[in-house]
């Protein structure tokens, strides 16, 4: 199995995860499962862009949002684990193996995980047709939904390539971003301390700047007229960090959005219909309902008490 040695199938960078995770318990997560927490099944899930192994990436959302759902089918498109960073260093908290390990458990209890590796991961491209541990890697997929669409899955950097004006971004881009990322992570960190909601700063940022916002327009017509040169109904894809449903004349676009910024996951309804999820408000909307029937309760045990 892969799992006992991973040394002779994976890339270098990846050995000692592989290595960690094999060895790992359940017993040994640094977030346990929450015993009894009513899951919400959704007919398909997506996300992307996680970039595990950098300190910009959400593990502690994404782990919320792993144990609060369930779906017959998700799908990971890609830059799931940020092979350029950990090139340069090698970065590897417990919670990113907690989030493997959920996957990965997601995949022996039934559902089938598609992984649609980005250019991040592009290291796992080398392995588009085979399985790891339940996870399929493609190239790209398509996917049926409930109310007889068909979407094309892919990651989404392949439409970067052909904005030659915009190639300058990826690489000044990267640097930059990544020095905003670490930000980030410190400022919610104190947030957290403080008892504030996770606030994102370059989601901030990049509303202020007209040239992202066009950036990004420009990003998503360009992938609505390919998915209607090839005939199909619409695309999923995640690579620019913004979640987003919109429609070009007929053809549908979705992002999934990214677990470092916006901390997103696109589903899919048992009827088909599309919707975004915004986990941080998601978890708010849980809290200030759990709150309510405490009070609620606190006050009822008064009266009796009366
Ligand atoms: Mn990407």
């Amino acid at each position: 199995m892969a799992d006992s040695r991973p040394s002779n199938f994976l890339p270098d960078e990846l050995v000692p995860i592989a290595t960690n995770i094999a060895s790992l318990p359940a017993r040994g997560l640094t977030v346990p499962e929450p015993q009894g927490r009513q899951r919400r099944k959704f007919r398909t899930i997506w996300i992307s862009d996680v970039h595990l192994g950098t300190k910009g990436c959400n593990a502690d959302l994404l782990i919320d949002f792993l144990d609060s759902t369930d779906s017959e089918t998700m799908y990971l498109v890609g830059d799931i684990i940020d092979g350029w960073r950990l090139r340069k260093k090698f970065y590897w908290p417990a919670s990113h193996n907690d989030v493997v390990w959920r996957v990965l458990k997601r995949a022996r209890r039934g559902t089938r995980i598609v992984y649609v590796p980005g250019n991040h991961d592009e290291f796992l491209r080398q392995f588009t047709g085979m399985n790891f541990g339940g996870v399929e890697i493609r190239r790209a997929a398509f996917h049926d939904t409930a109310d007889g669409r068909r979407l094309m899955v892919l990651h989404g950097d392949e439409f970067d390539t052909v904005m030659l004006a915009h190639r300058w971004l990826a690489f000044v881009g990267d640097a930059l971003y990544h020095v905003m990322m670490g930000l980030n992570h410190w400022v919610n960190l104190v947030r957290r301390k403080l008892d504030l909601p996770y606030w994102s700063l370059s989601k901030m940022a990049k509303h202020k700047v007209k040239n992202a916002v066009e950036f990004i327009s420009q990003y998503e017509e360009l992938v609505a007229r390919a998915a209607r040169e090839r005939g199909i109904d619409g695309v999923v894809c995640g690579h620019i960090h913004t979640a987003e449903i919109r429609d070009f004349d007929g053809v549908a676009y979705y992002n999934d959005g990214d677990w470092v910024e916006g901390c997103t996951a696109l589903v899919e309804h048992f009827d088909g219909r599309m919707e975004v999820l915004h986990w941080p408000e998601e978890i708010a909307k849980r809290e200030a309902e759990e709150a309510e029937f405490q009070s609620a309760r606190a006050s009822e045990s008064a009266k009796e008490a009366a």
